[in-house]
């Protein structure tokens, strides 16, 4: 529903490839984050969309958000706008923040970019590892690898901790490594519990503009955001151990179905309804 008609004084900003946000002129210090139903792979929207994707991801989000006891973007108390109804399950309602130009990567595992700089250079971000590791094996302890925030429509860019100091300063970085570390220990932890592995994450902070206070915003811990792994496949070893709760059937199917030149293939149906199962499998599993 993007009706603009129902949209009751809300205005479109700006499109990531799935989320939406929006502003409101008469509360200019909030903002609508509404996740859709879009889903993206190799760096291209797909059609058809997820049936329910943007309202699992922002339960989990939402989910997250009340088991971690950090400082969140979403907005409380009286005289806030109302949030569309059509939109009330995949939209948050949000306090506008300075955002910080650093993507804070968490890795637990090693895989993904971290496994393809590992085999070329030893180092995942740098950072030297252990010989003889292998394609999702555990990192000896979390490593946090931040990257820049590109300007709209270029990739971000994986960066040294010393960068991210240069650009925010040493206190910003540190508390941002910091805060990013433990809430990743928090919520490995809890999935954990679950019988799920948090291989990695990607959190976004701002600051308060009144208080100055870091907090978390954007998604936080969604399977658009991290890579969750079933603990019990993972535990059993073999080719299926990093089987994931994410849009990876999706990717398997195009790398198996497109030569990755031109538009991408409509997906089928199949593929559609289990990529949504998968999403509903990681909601009963976590927040159940
Ligand atoms: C903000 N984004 C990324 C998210 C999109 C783009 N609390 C906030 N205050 C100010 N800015 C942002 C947020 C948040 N969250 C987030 N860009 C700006 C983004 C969702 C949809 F299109």
């Amino acid at each position: 529903m993007t009706d603009a008609r129902a949209m009751l004084g809300w205005h479109h900003v700006y499109s990531g490839k799935v989320r939406d946000l929006y502003e409101h002129p008469q509360h200019p210090a909030l903002m609508l984050v509404v996740a859709s139903d879009r889903v993206s792979a190799f760096d291209h929207v797909l059609e058809p969309g997820i049936p329910g994707k943007g309202a699992l991801l922002t339960q989990l989000t939402r989910w997250w958000f009340s088991r971690l006891s950090v400082p969140n973007h979403l907005a409380s108390g009286d005289d806030l706008p109302a949030v569309p109804a059509e939109l009330a399950d995949r939209a948050m309602l949000v306090r506008r923040l300075d955002m910080l130009p650093i993507e804070c990567v968490v890795r637990g595992y090693l895989t993904g970019s971290g496994w393809a700089e590992y085999q070329a250079s030893g180092t995942v971000c740098g950072i030297p590892l252990p010989t003889g590791l292998r394609d999702g094996d555990r990192l000896p302890e979390p490593l946090y690898t931040p990257a820049f925030k590109a300007p709209l429509g270029e990739h971000d860019e994986n960066i040294t901790f010393e960068r991210s100091v240069e650009l925010v300063g040493l206190d910003r970085a540190t508390q941002l490594r910091d805060a990013s570390l433990a809430i990743f220990a928090t919520a490995s932890a809890i999935a954990a519990e679950r019988g799920v592995l948090l291989a990695d994450t990607k959190f976004e902070f701002g600051t308060d503009p009144t208080t100055g206070v870091l907090t978390l915003a954007d998604e936080v811990l969604t399977s658009d955001s991290s890579r969750y792994w079933d603990a019990s496949l993972y535990a059993a070893g073999g080719p299926n151990r990093m089987d994931s709760f994410d849009k990876q059937i999706v990717r398997d199917w195009l790398a198996a179905h497109w030569n990755k030149t031109g538009e991408p293939p409509a997906l089928p149906p199949e593929i559609v309804e289990r990529t949504a199962a998968r999403y509903r499998e990681l909601i009963d599993r976590l927040c159940s």
